[in-house]
């Protein structure tokens, strides 16, 4: 059933180098979520798919993959990140029909995917060992090595972006991966095996076992065979990953998400943070996990902030993916009742901006206006829980310290950013925000692959992305010599 150019045949799982059906047999459906109509089929992977898999990896490190050096998995990685960057419109249409992000969202991450590839290639052997003076007649040192097999399971929101910070880094130093995409949305993770494959990427190196959840995910986390588990998704299956991990004593990255507050001060540039403050909770529907759904914004500037947002907010336009408009469809059905589940919840709050949705937008696709309320109070639930959907909230404040208990105030800790011309507050605010990135007038800045990323408190822990990921992704051995 080739549904691209690209070939790809997505009832099957990519395995030991080649394609194959699912021992199980059983198939899941993927829904185009701009119009909620059958996509296609995938593999729905079972237990002993994950462990044909898992042994794949281990006979890869046994063999070519294992021995390769540095500087040949480095040459491979910048070959898939070519092979990636030959196939950008495809990708693009495969990410937008299956994510329901609209084209020019899906092609800056296909861009994203390649860079990452680009950027562990030339990274490969840049990480190494070192000798540490010791006692008179030893030599001693350390040996940087690889893990061995790694699991990752990753979510639908940006499956190319999340592959190549975390799968890149992985294949970096050695490892031998096995992935299990998102029920949601797989289409680019079988894509980029087959990239991968024709790039020169021995057998076995990466294999990707599409499948849900509670079964194919759940089988990879607690395979005995699995060496290290990078999970990003939802806090409750981050918590139940942890558990299941520490059974066999694996070591585990989580990246669950968070309610990332951006601060405007009343000395900030306003004009400057309009398009992050507005971008920040819109940006792929508000389905990321960086979204800044907490605009905390001081009483100086409050009313310019309220109107200017607001009108930013009016004139946004939501439609199918292909259509490639400002917003696009949540992912499912599902996810469109739990968004809608939060703006009930929002019912009594004053609404300063309401996108629109395209009166052709098909009926049955998953369409949320993006919304923005102002005036909240901190400890409401749209200002505390993750809602993953095109709704921000306005929280007015007065003081410096007042901004920061706000910011500091959910289980949250992933990303806080700060809009000021003070450069000592800033200094002040980096140091105090509890997230695992502060961004000083600017959001995201632009989704540099060399930007360590992750969470503290229930956003997660463990660093991907940049070169701090690449510790994440090799252990240490100790070599003592006495040699006399
Ligand atoms: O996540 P799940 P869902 C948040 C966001 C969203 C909510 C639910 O708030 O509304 O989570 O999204 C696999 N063992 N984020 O339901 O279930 C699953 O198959 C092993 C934030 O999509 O966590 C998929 O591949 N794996 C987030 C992946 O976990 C299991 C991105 C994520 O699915 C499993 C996505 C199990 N028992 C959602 N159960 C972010 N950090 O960006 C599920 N999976």
């Amino acid at each position: 059933m080739p549904i691209t150019p690209l070939g790809l045949d997505p009832t099957l799982c990519f395995i030991g180098g080649a394609w194959v059906p699912s021992l199980g047999g059983g198939r899941v459906s993927l829904l185009n979520p701009s119009d909620g109509a059958h996509l296609c089929e995938i593999a729905r992977g079972s237990d002993a798919d994950i462990d044909r898999a898992v042994q794949a990896a281990g006979a890869a490190l046994a063999g070519d993959w294992g021995r390769a050096t540095a500087a040949e998995r480095g040459r491979v990685l910048a070959k898939i990140g070519q092979g990636v960057l030959d196939n950008v419109e495809e990708l693009t249409q495969l990410e937008a029909l299956d994510v329901g992000k609209p084209l020019k969202q899906a092609r800056a991450d296909v861009l994203a995917l390649a860079r990452y590839m680009e950027f562990y290639a030339g990274a490969c052997d840049k990480l190494h060992g070192e000798t540490i003076p010791y006692l008179d007649g030893y030599t001693v040192y350390t040996l940087r090595e690889p893990h061995g097999v790694t699991g990752h399971i990753i979510p639908w929101n940006y499956p190319m972006q999340i592959i190549g910070r975390s799968v890149g880094a992985a294949l970096a130093m050695g490892n031998a991966a096995v992935l299990k995409p998102a029920e949601e949305a797989c289409l680019t993770a079988l894509a980029f095996a087959q990239i991968a494959h024709a790039a020169g990427l021995p057998g076995g190196a990466l294999n990707v076992v599409p499948g849900l959840g509670a079964e194919a995910g759940a089988a990879l986390t607690r395979h005995p065979g699995v060496h290290h588990v990078s999970f990003t998704g939802s806090v409750g299956v981050g918590k139940l990953i942890q558990e299941t991990t520490a059974r066999n004593v694996v070591p585990v990255t989580l990246e669950l998400g968070g309610k990332s507050p951006q601060l405007v001060f009343d000395d900030a540039d306003i004009d400057a943070a309009l398009p992050f403050l507005v971008n920040s909770g819109i940006q792929n529907a508000g389905q990321t996990c960086s979204a800044a759904s907490r605009i905390l914004v001081q009483r100086g500037v409050y009313d310019r902030i309220v109107s200017q947002m607001g009108a930013r907010y009016n004139a946004l336009r939501v439609g199918p993916a292909l259509a490639d408009l400002d917003v696009g469809p949540l992912i499912s059905a599902r996810q469109k009742t739990i968004v809608g589940g939060y703006l009930e919840q929002g019912d009594a709050l004053e609404v300063v901006g309401r996108g629109q949705i395209m009166p052709d937008a098909p009926e049955n696709g998953a369409y949320v206006a993006p919304t923005l309320f102002a005036g909240v109070a901190p400890d409401h639930v749209l200002a505390q829980q993750e809602i993953f959907g095109p709704v921000q909230v306005i929280i007015p404040f007065d003081t410096e310290e007042e901004a920061v208990r706000i910011a500091n105030g959910t289980e949250f800790g992933l990303v806080a950013a700060v809009w000021s011309q003070n450069g000592a507050r800033q200094m002040r605010l980096a140091k105090q925000l509890r997230a695992g990135q502060v961004f000083l007038n600017n959001y995201g800045a632009g989704g540099g692959v060399e930007l360590p990323f992750g969470g503290v408190g229930l956003s997660g822990h463990g660093r991907e992305k940049g070169f701090e990921a690449l510790y994440g992704f090799s252990t240490l051995k100790t070599v003592a010599a006495f040699h006399g």
